[in-house]
């Protein structure tokens, strides 16, 4: 069995329930433009299956209106805009991280683990949320794998390989915390051993092969944790707690 050496986190969903902000963020960034588009719940609960703002964006864009010009461009103008928008609402303090999640963070810097971000939000997301929640020393403990670093967004596996390249660790001693099917998806490819954290986005989603699947962190401690890092084996096998 491989000691644990690193707690690594996925952010959107898993940290904080920030996917609302970030929908509202969109859709006020549309308005400004003067563009009648509207991304309600339904719709971006289909195109969170897209990681990554922009590519999502792109995806949306490339598909209701194909004719648009310039499409690199205006996906870079309204994802530039939206991302102010969102980190407004992030620096206004409007959304704390999840249950459990600064209490595990605080265990695991404790116990001397090592502490990790793998997300595709943009970098500067991660620094106002993480840095806001939990002050600028405990952020600068975090090895952050976030964004554009890797042009594969989830569920490819390349955002964990490049965090586990830059960590120096092998997968199986890490231990990653996810909330999403392609984020379940690219810590597997990457060979992460994967709790999943449920929310209103990701609830109901197949989660098979991830080492446990969760409502949240409330009351699971780091000898939880290490204790289900402890039973991985050659075929993970997913059970609900
Ligand atoms: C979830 C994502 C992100 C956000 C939007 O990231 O897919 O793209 O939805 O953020 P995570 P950006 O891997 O942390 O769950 O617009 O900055 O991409
Ligand atoms: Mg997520």
């Amino acid at each position: 069995m491989t000691a644990l050496r690193c707690l690594i986190w996925d952010v959107d969903g898993t940290l904080a329930d920030t996917e609302e902000a970030h929908r509202q963020a969109f859709n006020a960034a549309f308005v400004a433009a003067g563009l009648a588009w509207h991304w309600d719940v339904p719709l971006y609960r289909e195109l969170l299956k897209i990681g990554g703002g922009k590519e999502r964006l792109r995806q949306w864009l490339a598909a209701t209106h194909p004719t648009i010009g310039d499409l690199d461009g205006t996906v870079k103008r309204l994802h530039a805009d939206k991302t102010a928008r969102y980190q407004a609402i992030v620096d206004a303090g409007a959304i704390p991280l999840r249950l459990g999640v600064a209490r595990l963070i605080g265990e695991a810097r404790a116990a001397g683990l090592g502490l990790a971000v793998a997300t595709t939000t943009t970098r500067g997301n991660v620094d106002g949320l993480l840095g806001g929640a939990l002050g600028a020393d405990l952020l600068a403990q975090f090895t952050i794998a976030a964004g554009d670093c890797v042009a594969a967004k989830k569920p490819a596996p390349d955002v964990y390989r490049w965090l586990l390249d830059r960590l120096g660790l092998a997968a199986s001693s890490c231990l990653t915390i996810e909330d999403s099917e392609i984020g379940l998806a690219s810590a597997r490819a990457a060979g992460v051993p994967c709790v999943v954290t449920l929310n209103d986005w990701t609830r109901g989603g197949a989660f098979e092969g991830a080492l446990r699947v969760v409502e949240n962190l409330d009351g699971i401690g780091l000898d939880r944790l290490r204790a289900w890092h402890g039973t991985i084996c050659a075929t993970p096998t997913c059970r609900r707690e």
